[in-house]
C-alpha cells in the first residue's frame, strides 16, 4: 500500500482549525487529515481528505494514522484552555502535555519511516508568562520570550513545558544514542495572544471576554464582562493567527533562531474593546461584573510582548491593527454570521 503525503491537524474543529483548514484546502498543496474528539462540522469535513474522530491520548489511533499516511507537517492545535484547565488540572496535564508528547513521538516515528523531517507547528500562548503583580505588569512593557517564564496557570505551565519538549525533540532527542536521532521533528512554536475570530466563539479560555463581548453584541444579547475595564493584554485577529502559522511553517529552517516566538498585533483595554463594539453595534448592552479569580489570571499575563524575533526571522507582519480588525474583518464577517 502506498501511503499518501499529508498535513495532519489535531483539534481541527476548534477556532484556529476552521481558518487553517480553509486556507490549506484552498492552497491545495497537500491534502489535510484531521484528528478531533468531535466530528467536524459538515462544511469543514468537506474540505479534508480524511477525518479521524478520537483522542490524541489514543496511541492506537495515532498508529492507524501513521500506517495510512505520510505526515510531513503537523499542526497540533488540540488543547484544554486556561480557564477550563484550572477546574481539571490533571486532565489538562494529560491532554496538553501527554497529548503533545504523543504527537511529538508520532512525528518522530513518521520522520523515521518516510525519511524526511516533520514540521511540527505548536500554538503556545501568552499564558506561558506569569507576572508577579499588576505593578510589575505595568512596568514590564513589551515582554521578551525568555523573561517572566513563571506561569501561574496549569495551562500556562503546560504550554511552557511543551515548548521545551519540542525544543528537546528538535535538538537533543536521544542525544546519547550511537546515531543522531534529533532534528527529525522540526519544532516551531508561536506564543499566541488572545485570538478573536468572527466565525467561532471560544470556549474555556480566559482571554475570551473580548470575543464574547463582540459576539454577544452582534447577536443582540447582553454581556457582563468578567474583567475590569482597564485590563490590558495582547489580542490578534484570527486571520493573522492562521497566516502566522502558515508563514512560520514555510520559513527556511536556517532563518530560525528560536523554537518559540512571540506574536503581537494590538493590545486594547477591555474598555477600549467595549467602545469599539458599541460604535459598531450601538444597542450593545455591556456591563462589568468582575470575577476576581479570572481577573488574577489575566493580570498575570503581559500587557504587550516583543515580537521582533518573529518579524526578523520569518517576516511576521500582522495585517490587522485594532481598528482594521474591527472595521475590515470582525464587523462585516460577524454581521453576516448572525444575519444582522
Ligand atoms: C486562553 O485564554 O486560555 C487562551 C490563551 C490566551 O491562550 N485564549
Amino acid at each position: 500500500m502506498i501511503r499518501k503525503p499529508v498535513v495532519l491537524i489535531t483539534g481541527a474543529g476548534g477556532e484556529i482549525g476552521h481558518g487553517l483548514i480553509a486556507h490549506l484546502a484552498e492552497a491545495g498543496t497537500q491534502p489535510v487529515v484531521t484528528l478531533d474528539v468531535n466530528p467536524l462540522e459538515p462544511a469543514l469535513a468537506s474540505k479534508v481528505q480524511r477525518e479521524f474522530t478520537g483522542s490524541i491520548m489514543d496511541k492506537s489511533l495515532l498508529e492507524r494514522v501513521l500506517s495510512e499516511f505520510e505526515v510531513d507537517t503537523v499542526y497540533h492545535l488540540a488543547a484544554l484552555l486556561s480557564t477550563r484547565s484550572e477546574f481539571t488540572p490533571v486532565t489538562a496535564h494529560q491532554v496538553n502535555v501527554e497529548g503533545t508528547l504523543n504527537l511529538l513521538e508520532f512525528s518522530q516515528r513518521e520522520a523515521e519511516s518516510h525519511g524526511r523531517p516533520v514540521t511540527f507547528l505548536y500554538p503556545s500562548s501568552i499564558a506561558a508568562y506569569g507576572l508577579p503583580s499588576l505593578e510589575a505588569k505595568r512596568q514590564a512593557g513589551r515582554v521578551r520570550e525568555d523573561d517572566y517564564n513563571t506561569p501561574s496557570t496549569m495551562y500556562g505551565c503546560n504550554k511552557l513545558y511543551c515548548e521545551q519538549l519540542g525544543r528537546y525533540y528538535a535538538k537533543f532527542y536521544k542525544q546519547l544514542a550511537a546515531d543522531t536521532q534529533s532534528g527529525r521533528v522540526d519544532f516551531r512554536s508561536v506564543r499566541f495572544p488572545g485570538l478573536i475570530s468572527a466565525l467561532t466563539v471560544p470556549s474555556g479560555g480566559t482571554s475570551d471576554y473580548a470575543p464574547e463581548m463582540i459576539h454577544a453584541a452582534a447577536k443582540g444579547e447582553p454581556y457582563a464582562c468578567f474583567v475590569r475595564p482597564d485590563t490590558r493584554i495582547p489580542f490578534m485577529a484570527m486571520p493573522d493567527g492562521v497566516a502566522a502559522l502558515l508563514r512560520l511553517a514555510a520559513a527556511p529552517k536556517a532563518a530560525l533562531t528560536r523554537t518559540a516566538y512571540n506574536l503581537a498585533a494590538f493590545n486594547p483595554s477591555a474598555e477600549e474593546v467595549r467602545q469599539e463594539v458599541v460604535q459598531a453595534f450601538p444597542h450593545a448592552d455591556i456591563t462589568w461584573h468582575n470575577d476576581l479569580k479570572r481577573q488574577g489570571i489575566v493580570d498575570s499575563w503581559p500587557e504587550d510582548v516583543d515580537d521582533s524575533a518573529a518579524r526578523r526571522d520569518w517576516g511576521f507582519a500582522p495585517a490587522y491593527d485594532f481598528t482594521k480588525a474591527f472595521r475590515d474583518y470582525l464587523i462585516p464577517t460577524i454581521g453576516s454570521r448572525y444575519g444582522k
